[in-house]
């Protein structure tokens, strides 16, 4: 297990942390400006070293660009760094923020994740030529927008004795929310793997106690229940690519496509990231994600995609939601 590897070195990433911790600190109080050009300069920096030519087996001018970035480079790059964890009695109440995606309750049975790009996916008996045909069945009323009614207007709904709408991938109109359609949302045809969440509940549960902060400016200490993405990627591993390596990004998405979040692959593998069922030891309400969403905790809120319908590897920079309102696609802390 990647736990015992990691232990010899506990301490040092201890000690690495407090260090990235202390500079990602003073990075969140200056602009996003800034970190934005510091990104540019460590990416210019990285070309120039490799572009440069050879100087026999040292490459020069990259470990003194990465002295002088150090600090930033790790803040910006490292995706190992671990977020501080916090005794379970500071766990709150979590609070509600962000419905795009979430306006209509989804039936639970009713879901499955789309699982897209996983290696000799054929072999997998949840194999489906076209994922993307999955119908995905929501109670006819629309939720109000006080989370606390969210139950009540759900049993209300249940004794109308409505249909269920029904909604399908393709079929329906998405990406109705500010930041429109995503490009990078499933074309229909496209085969993959659909999991139930029985599936995902198999993996070993993992549980979490951490900040989560929004960038409007609040942050709560949250207890979470889930597996681990780095076991679910062990399970259902990416398709190599044609050199041997991984796709170098995840795509997710809301089922009825109207949030999306792209990642880079080293983050859903971070020892910390994971697939959320449950929130204040109980399992996720409609308006916090269910049946699944996601915890990042080296990222910022808008980061941490509510309701996830769909997971993609892919080798193409995912689009992402808040990334077309103008936000950082990296959104670390
Ligand atoms: N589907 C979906 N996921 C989402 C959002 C959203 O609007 N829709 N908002 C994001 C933002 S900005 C935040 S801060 C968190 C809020 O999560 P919470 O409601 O559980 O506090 O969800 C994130 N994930
Ligand atoms: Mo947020």
């Amino acid at each position: 297990m990647s736990d015992s590897e990691n232990k010899p070195q506990a301490d040092d990433i201890d000690a690495e942390n407090a260090k990235v911790l202390a500079a990602s600190r003073k990075h969140t109080r200056r602009s996003f400006a800034f970190a934005a050009l510091a990104a540019v300069a460590a990416c210019g920096a990285y070309r120039w070293a490799v572009y440069s030519p050879a100087d026999g087996m040292q490459p020069l001018p990259r470990r003194r660009a990465f002295q002088m970035n150090a600090e930033l480079s790790r803040a910006i790059f490292d995706e190992r760094a671990l977020a501080p964890t916090y005794p379970i009695t500071h766990a709150e109440r979590p609070r509600v923020n962000g419905r795009v995606g979430l306006k209509q309750d989804l039936l639970p049975d009713s879901w499955r994740l789309q699982l897209v790009g996983v290696e000799n996916e054929k072999s997998f008996p949840q194999y489906a030529p076209d994922v993307t045909a999955w119908e995905y069945a929501y109670q006819p009323s629309v939720r109000k927008d006080d989370p606390d009614s969210a139950q009540d207007a759900m049993s209300k709904s249940n004794a109308t004795g409505n249909e269920p709408h029904r909604e399908r991938a393709g079929k329906s109109v998405r990406g109705l929310e500010e930041a429109g359609p995503s490009l990078s949302t499933l074309a229909v045809g496209t085969p993959g793997l659909l999991l139930s969440l029985t599936d995902i509940l198999r993996l070993p549960k993992y549980e979490l106690v951490t900040q989560f902060k929004c960038i409007e400016g609040w942050s709560q200490i949250i207890h979470w229940a889930g597996v681990r993405m780095a076991d679910f990627i062990e399970a259902y591993p990416p398709a190599r690519k044609p050199d041997g390596a991984f796709p170098r990004y995840v795509y997710m998405e809301t089922p009825n496509g109207d949030y999306y979040v792209g990642y880079d692959l080293e983050v859903c593998r971070h020892p910390q990231t994971l697939l959320v069922t449950e929130m204040a030891g109980e399992p996720l309400t409609q308006i916090h994600g269910a049946p699944l969403r996601l915890h990042a905790p080296t990222k910022y809120g808008y980061k941490q995609i509510k309701r996830i319908g769909v997971i993609a590897y892919t080798d193409m920079k995912p689009d992402d939601y808040w990334t077309k309102l103008g936000y950082d696609w990296y959104a670390g802390l």
